[in-house]
């Protein structure tokens, strides 16, 4: 338990220790008088887990007392070695080293001049070069030799942003079990610009996230984003916010990272601030005061936002010697040509607006180039009339925040670019699109207009929200669902099936004297193929079922939706029972095709010019027709826009068989079939059942319509469904090789 804000929180950290990996170390060495100082690197994610450290610290059942490990990279040589050594209450740290050229490709190259600036929508600035990615991969693999050093059981490693996207695959590979979180600082942008990169990068980027057991992001919108790009890259189903890997469940949600509330909030009180604020007003007698702090980066918004004050100016000279736009830009990479020249432009448009507005006793423009100190910075905030945000892009915006907590005597009022993921929860600020000069300048009018009860209440609903789900709860939140996730993914194991229960199912087959083997065709016995024909079954697996009937203890039912002729070329010379179109017809060994369902074809009439027509409204999509059934197939098809024709289909289909009380629709792994007849896989099963006293029965399936299976057999069956999805059956296996591994296994007692 701890207290924050006055809250008592009653979350706990499950985990030992919470190991951090992230591109900077937390800490840098500054030289003052001669004497090194171990100095706060700037940055959001710094300050949230500092500020969750020494919350932490508080209280001693938290993470076992343990300190929160830090890998990250050093300033410089003499920095790693420094560090190396270092600890203090909260951390302990283990630089990654680099060499310079190393880091210049992969930090300078692949991170800042692709990923950074593809993820914010700058596409033109995007530099695609397979040198950068090769040291992107190797600085990630760096990351984690020195990860897998350290890390002990029980931890949780939690990896950071964008430079390390491939982190959380690598450590899967070499620590299957451990807990991993991943959290991207930047927004994840739609799969339109995801899929600019070449395929092989954006799968390996894909992979690499999708090593962690969570994954987070700062908004809905970039989480949808993700799915999107998981589901076209990879072709996992996501159900919700779960992405069904091949042999685990990951989960992606929005976690809106939040401030130290409090932290800069009771700051403000504090009589060096309340010094610094006098001082600022006395300055700027009369005058109302404009704000705004950010790194020097095209992502920001600088010129526009100077554009748009230009534009106020322009537009309202009465205000002209009444307010003061102060711009304080953080230096930032100002060694890299564009950057440089955005410092220029940037320069030289506040030289032409205040060259133009100026005059003996008023300068509309403040500007400076500098980083400010903590106190200086919460001044300015607070002494502020009008905070002014406008980035064309951004993650979250901290800045955002941290200007309404420090809002104590409501004064001021927020202007809010919406490309911020900040601007989601803080809706109350005047929200603004950054390129619309004439928006800006009219919101700055309003803003300085405002009415005190109207601030106040725009500030007192941001404050709340902001002073609620602020840093700590965010890192908790995030790490109790970790922690949950975990959780589901090991009452999952269970049922997967290990060594234990595989040892189970074969004494139980020694034991048993009547066998059935009622197996799925696709998905189960054969991979997914690009067309239904194309998924023969291979002559291993045919062998694999060949050695169980030479058994003739054991018989083998193939239930399947495929139809007679299909099936019958796979199996023709074995003596199995084929099941077609779910149960429709059977065929047992040594006999003909016998129908059980006697429903006519004249109901295709009705249902077949829909499905046609839904075959041209979605590229991609073929029919399937059969004796009993129309199949529409849409795993060609784009899978999103599959999925909204699917509903519409769905819907124009039940208002058709509405008054039919004999249809029935069923839905398939990326396929919709209507049939007519009251009929199933598990009537088929049932069927098949009662004519022997079986004492030994496996039933496994892939799909939705196997489920009938799973729930018709009796409860002393062995059901298995192929895939990561919840399922009827018992037990689950991650894909078919691992079912006919089983089935081998079985065939060779
Ligand atoms: C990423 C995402 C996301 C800035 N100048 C000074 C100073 N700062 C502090 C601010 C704030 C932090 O740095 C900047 O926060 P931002 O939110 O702008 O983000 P970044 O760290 O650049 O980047 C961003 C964030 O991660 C967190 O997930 O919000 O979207 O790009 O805390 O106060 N602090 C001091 N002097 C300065 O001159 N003392």
């Amino acid at each position: 338990m701890y207290v924050n804000n006055g809250l008592i929180m009653e979350k706990r950290i499950h985990f030992e220790r919470l190991v951090i990996a992230a591109y900077r170390l937390p800490f840098k060495i500054v030289k003052t008088k001669g004497k090194n100082k171990v100095v706060q690197n700037s940055g959001g994610l710094v300050s949230a887990v500092l500020s969750l450290s020494e919350s932490l610290k508080n209280d001693e059942n938290q993470l076992h007392n343990n300190k929160i490990v830090w890998t990250g990279i050093a300033d410089n040589q003499s920095s790693s070695v420094f560090f190396k050594k270092f600890r203090n209450d909260h951390f302990e740290l283990f630089p990654v080293d680099l060499p310079p050229k190393l880091n210049e490709l992969f930090y300078g190259g692949f991170c800042n001049d692709l990923i950074w600036p593809l993820f914010h929508y700058f596409t033109t600035y995007a530099v695609f070069d397979d040198v950068y990615f090769e040291a992107y991969k190797e600085a990630n693999q760096k990351f984690c030799d020195e990860i897998v050093k350290i890390t002990r059981p029980g931890d949780f490693i939690w990896v950071h942003d964008y430079q390390l996207l491939l982190l959380p695959g690598m450590i899967r590979e070499k620590m299957p079990g451990v807990s991993i979180g991943f959290f991207l600082h930047i927004p994840f942008p739609s799969y339109e610009l995801f899929r600019l990169l070449p395929r092989g990068w954006r799968e390996c980027i894909i992979k690499g996230m999708l090593g962690a057991d969570l994954l987070g992001f700062h908004t809905n919108d970039y989480t949808q984003h993700f799915l999107k790009s998981v589901r076209r890259t990879t072709g996992f189903e996501c159900q919700q916010n779960v992405i069904l890997t091949r042999n685990q469940i990951v989960k992606a949600d929005a976690f809106p990272i939040g401030i130290d509330y409090s932290k800069f909030h009771d700051a403000c009180l504090c009589m060096p601030v309340i010094c610094e604020k006098k001082k600022i007003h006395k300055n700027l007698p009369g005058q109302k005061l404009i704000f705004s702090v950010d790194r020097l980066d095209y992502t920001k918004g600088l010129l526009l936002r100077l554009k748009g004050y230009e534009t106020f100016l322009e537009k309202y000279p009465e205000w002209h010697s009444k307010v003061v736009f102060n711009m304080v830009v953080v230096p930032s990479r100002d060694h890299i040509e564009k950057y440089r020249t955005l410092k220029k432009e940037i320069e030289s448009t506040v030289g032409r607006i205040n060259g133009k507005y100026s005059s003996l006793s008023w300068r509309p423009v403040i500007y400076q180039y500098k980083s400010l100190s903590f106190d200086e910075l919460i001044s300015l905030y607070g002494a502020s009339d009008v905070g002014l945000i406008t980035p064309l892009r951004d993650g979250m915006n901290l800045v955002a925040k941290e200007y309404i907590a420090c809002q104590n005597d409501n004064k001021g009022v927020l202007i809010l670019s919406e490309m911020a993921g900040a601007a989601s929860e803080l809706s109350e600020a005047i929200l603004i699109n950054p390129v619309d000069n004439n928006e800006m300048s009219e919101a700055i009018f309003n803003a300085l207009e405002m009415n005190q009860p109207e601030k106040t209440t725009r500030l007192g609903r941001m404050q709340k929200r902001i002073s609620e789900y602020n840093v700590f709860t965010w890192a908790f939140d995030f790490m109790d669902q970790a922690w949950e996730v975990k959780r589901i993914q090991k009452q999952m194991s269970v049922r997967f099936i290990n060594k234990t229960i595989l040892s189970g199912i074969i004494s139980a087959y020694k034991n048993a004297c009547n066998r059935i083997f009622l197996l799925d065709y696709d998905g189960t016995l054969v991979s997914f193929e690009k067309y239904p024909e194309m998924a023969t079954i291979d002559v291993n697996t045919l062998n694999i079922l060949r050695k169980l009937l030479d058994n003739t203890k054991n018989q083998i039912a193939i239930i399947s939706g495929r139809d007679r002729g299909f099936l019958e070329q796979q199996f023709d010379d074995m003596p199995v029972t084929l099941v077609a179109e779910h149960g429709y017809f059977i065929r047992k060994p040594g006999k003909s095709w016998e129908s059980t369902v006697h429903s006519g074809e004249k109901w295709k009439d009705a249902v077949m010019p829909i499905l046609k027509e839904y075959v041209n409204r979605c590229n991609g999509t073929f029919i399937e027709e059969k004796t009993g059934s129309l199949a529409w197939h849409y795993r060609n098809a784009d899978v999103d826009f599959a999925q909204l024709r699917l509903h519409e289909l769905r819907d124009d289909l039940a208002e058709v068989i509405r008054h039919k009380t004999n249809f029935e629709i069923l839905e398939g792994n990326k396929v919709l079939e209507i049939k007519s007849g009251k009929y199933d896989k598990g009537q088929a099963a049932l069927n098949l059942l009662s004519n022997g006293h079986f004492d030994f029965i496996l039933a496994a399936g892939d799909d939705k319509t196997d489920e009938f299976l799973f729930k018709a057999v009796p409860e002393s069956a062995y059901t298995i469904r192929v895939g990561m999805s919840p399922s009827l059956a018992k037990y689950n296996v991650s894909a078919y090789p691992v079912l006919l591994k089983l089935l081998k296994n079985l065939s060779a007692g």
